[in-house]
């Protein structure tokens, strides 16, 4: 790729290979059994999510999608970023929704995108790159939990994006922690940080959105078995699980459980271990938290960060927050 596109991968094979190792054992060994989300996304958990964008019960992706474009000339025009970066930004597809809306700027800009599953984001910064000649891309490969200090400085009027709700896969303590890294990331005053958020919404709406009936969902749920076999040499049989998915209102989040037909044995090979999973207990594999406007503040200013402005479709599923340093 030209000059224009630079790549860093903060994590050694090794080491993400021990990391593998040592969340599988202890996901896989705790009383209830766990797996975390972000392992989803491997070359064909990536594929399956955009899958998942495209099947009609899964609203988020293209509500979220309308009120970008709508807000896309404002927010561009008023705050002429110069510095956008996007945390699990995938293959950046929303990111072109805001470049398109900087009619007639043509500064050049750096995107910094942060994103685990590098073949997506390579293929996501060629297909930028052609059609952006202003743009010069930064990609941190890397877990956007941990490798935010390798951020490159400013250069200029920062923009932070965190879309999809992909925010909303993370547990509230860790949501927080996010959140305080995204706040020192906005140095000066003008800098934003605009956040995509689901919102709380009937149950059946909910629930529909990650049981599809095409059954993609259900795919993409049993493909992290596949990583972790892949992964510590196991052999789970991805389609003895069922998928399981429903809303917890108590803790406002949607849970996505495997949970076997039958008992099933299963050896861990590279860690040693072998492990029963029996029908009347789970694989808890991700949760997706569902917010309000009070939450959603709340959180921002437990960050440091001010809610400047909330928009929402006209249903009310969706909200783009945009936040200033406090
Ligand atoms: N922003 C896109 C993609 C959302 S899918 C959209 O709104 O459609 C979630 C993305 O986050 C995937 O690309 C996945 O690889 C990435 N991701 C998930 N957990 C991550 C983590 N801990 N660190 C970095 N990227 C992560
Ligand atoms: C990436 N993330 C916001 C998606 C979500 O809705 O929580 C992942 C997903 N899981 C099942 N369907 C989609």
């Amino acid at each position: 790729m030209t000059m224009r596109y630079r790549a860093y991968a903060y994590t050694t094979e090794a080491d993400r290979r021990q990391r593998l190792e040592d969340d599988v054992r202890r996901g896989l060994t705790a009383s209830q059994k766990t797996l975390p989300s972000k392992y989803f996304y491997d070359a064909i958990g990536s594929k399956l999510f955009e899958e998942i964008t495209r099947v009609p019960e899964y609203y988020l992706t293209r509500t979220e999608t309308k009120l970008l474009e709508t807000l896309a000339p404002e927010v561009m025009l008023e705050l002429a970023p110069v510095d956008i970066v996007e945390l699990g930004a995938g293959s950046s597809t929303k990111t072109r929704l805001l470049l398109d809306a900087r009619d007639g700027l043509r500064d050049p800009v750096r995107y910094v995108t942060v994103d685990v599953d590098e073949p997506t984001v390579e293929a996501g910064a060629a297909r930028l790159l052609a059609d952006y000649p202003f743009l010069d891309v930064h990609a941190v490969v890397g877990d956007f939990e941990r490798h935010l200090e390798h951020v490159p400085s400013p250069v200029g009027r920062r923009l932070v994006l965190f879309l999809g709700s992909t925010i909303g896969n993370l547990d509230p303590p860790a949501r927080q922690q996010l959140l305080a890294q995204v706040r020192s990331l906005l140095r000066a005053p003008q800098d934003r940080f605009l956040l995509g958020l689901d919102l709380v919404k009937d149950k059946v709406l909910l629930e529909a959105a990650y049981n599809d009936a095409s059954g993609v969902t259900r795919a993409f749920n049993r493909n992290i078995l596949e990583v972790v076999n892949r992964g510590v040499d196991g052999d789970f049989r991805p389609e003895a699980f069922r998928h399981v998915a429903f809303f917890n209102e108590a803790e406002s989040r949607i849970e996505m459980h495997l949970v076997p037909e039958s008992a099933q044995d299963v050896k861990l090979r590279r860690l040693g271990l072998d492990i029963r999973v029996s029908p009347e207990e789970s694989i808890w594999t991700e949760s997706c938290y569902k917010f309000t406007r009070g939450r959603a503040q709340a959180m921002l200013v437990g960050a440091g960060l001010r809610l400047e402005r909330w928009h929402v479709d006209p249903d009310a599923y969706f909200a783009v927050a945009v936040a200033a340093p406090a």
